[in-house]
């Protein structure tokens, strides 16, 4: 039988729920960034957020009207491992509570189980620097598998493990802010170890549901023809795909950026031991893209790694990025290089800087960014590129990282003085997109 494509929204647990100090919860390594002055625009912390942590009836009532078959969240580490070693069953509850409410509407519940939160007790014991986090992290998953999977639709490991590793060890914008490029190569080792380790603590333990792994791998293009720029496009694919990619499904690092890598900063591969190749390479059930814009480079020799990034004169978002819905058929065709196992966009949306008129909140050009991107979405699977399901990003506007609340990315504005939702025009379009789909 035909599998039934999934329509979903997505969110994260430190972007939407607040309630930092609830039921035994101790801070992650954003809470602790976030008070370092000048990492998040505005001083804006997670603190309060969206408080879907309270709201998450209200929240999901307003997905029913939606008319979604999914929503994709994460689990806050430090909820359920509050302490090294310590399980917290207050923490596991609020997933319980939110799986149980969806349920009643009929949704699925897309679990990811790290999107950047890290324990702040991990850290401190040196985090994804430290292999023993590969353990740590095992641990949390068991504990998600056994008390969630019963009524878990599909299993992510980790969002994003481009922006958890290099641009969080390396380039410092996000949690936990180190400058250092073998500690990238070495955090993302671990978290690609650990997603693995996951992978085969949940079919040990007999779990039936799909588990992957989402990447924000990006279509790259070149400014010109000329080799320089063409090998500017290598690096950046090597940087941001192929790094995770090639272990993935290949079993391997690229030897490429390995020697870039090598050159640039010494590593001994010390971090790389036997058999960690063949357990990230633990066949998964789907890949997760996470899909807002391209790429474009050129060549810049001064770069450490040879990449420049030359303005565009394509059309933006409020958040800088050039829109370009077509360049998703570039992204799908280089995973289906790697691989034929169904593909999910676990995330796509736009920033705009959304106003609230009479109550409503016009936001014409996601309408427009949205439309463009389902008809693109639409039109690959026509050619049989095997996506099997969408989730927008955002549910409701939220804490954007270092950014603050200051980039918009909901179909559902948030005031986050009285944490009313209002309902985009965008909500209503996704809302009837969904619905002309299913009477096809
Ligand atoms: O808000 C983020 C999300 O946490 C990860 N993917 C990109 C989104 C927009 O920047």
């Amino acid at each position: 039988m035909k599998k039934k494509f999934v329509w979903g929204v997505a969110t994260s647990a430190y972007q939407v729920e607040g309630a930092v100090r609830e039921d035994g919860r101790t801070p992650s390594i954003w809470d602790t960034f976030c008070a370092q002055p000048g990492k998040i625009d505005h001083g804006d912390t997670g603190e309060i957020a969206c408080d879907h942590y309270h709201h998450y009836k209200e929240d999901i009532r307003l997905m029913s009207e939606l008319g979604i078959d999914s929503y994709r969240f994460s689990i806050s580490w430090p909820r359920i491992f509050p302490e090294k070693g310590r399980y917290n069953p207050d923490g596991m509850r609020f997933y319980q509570n939110v799986i149980a409410e969806l349920k009643k509407y009929g949704i699925t519940a897309a679990v990811t189980l790290y999107h950047w939160d890290l324990p702040q007790w991990a850290e401190d014991l040196g985090g994804w620097l430290n292999r023993e986090c590969v353990d740590w992290f095992e641990e949390f998953a068991r504990k998600c598998f056994e008390k969630l999977d019963a009524d878990v639709s599909m299993w992510i490991t980790h969002n994003e493990p481009w922006c958890a590793s290099f641009l969080s060890y390396y380039i410092g914008a996000h949690a936990p802010g180190k400058h250092g490029l073998e500690q990238a190569m070495i955090a993302a080792h671990h978290m690609m170890l650990s997603h693995g380790r996951a992978v085969r603590v949940y079919r040990a333990m007999g779990g039936k549901h799909p588990i992957g792994i989402t990447l924000n791998s990006t279509p790259v293009y070149a400014a010109t023809d000329t080799f320089p720029d063409q090998l500017a496009r290598s690096m950046q694919e090597g940087y941001q795909n192929r790094w995770f990619l090639d272990p993935l499904f290949r079993k391997s690092y690229p030897t490429d950026m390995a020697a870039l890598f090598a050159a640039q900063c010494g590593t001994r591969f010390a971090f790389l031991q036997p058999g960690d190749l063949e357990c990230i390479a633990e066949p998964i059930d789907f890949i997760g893209l996470n899909f807002y814009s391209h790429c474009y480079v050129n060549y810049d020799p001064a770069s450490p790694i040879l990449i420049g990034h030359p303005e565009t004169d394509y059309p933006k978002t409020d958040i800088g990025w050039d829109i370009h819905p077509e360049a998703l058929e570039r992204l799908v065709r280089d995973t289906r290089e790697y691989t034929s196992i169904p593909i999910y966009i676990t995330e796509n949306g736009s920033a705009w800087d959304d106003r609230v008129e009479n109550g409503c909140v016009h936001d014409q050009e996601r309408v427009d960014y949205l439309r463009r991107h389902l008809e693109e979405v639409d039109h690959l699977n026509q050619m049989g590129l095997g996506i099997q399901g969408y989730f927008s990003w955002s549910f409701l506007d939220n804490f954007e990282w270092a950014n603050g609340y200051s980039k918009r990315f909901g179909l559902v504005y948030v005031d986050y003085k009285t944490l009313k939702r209002i309902p985009k025009d965008s909500f209503y379009a996704y809302r009837d997109w969904i619905q002309a789909f299913r009477k096809r």
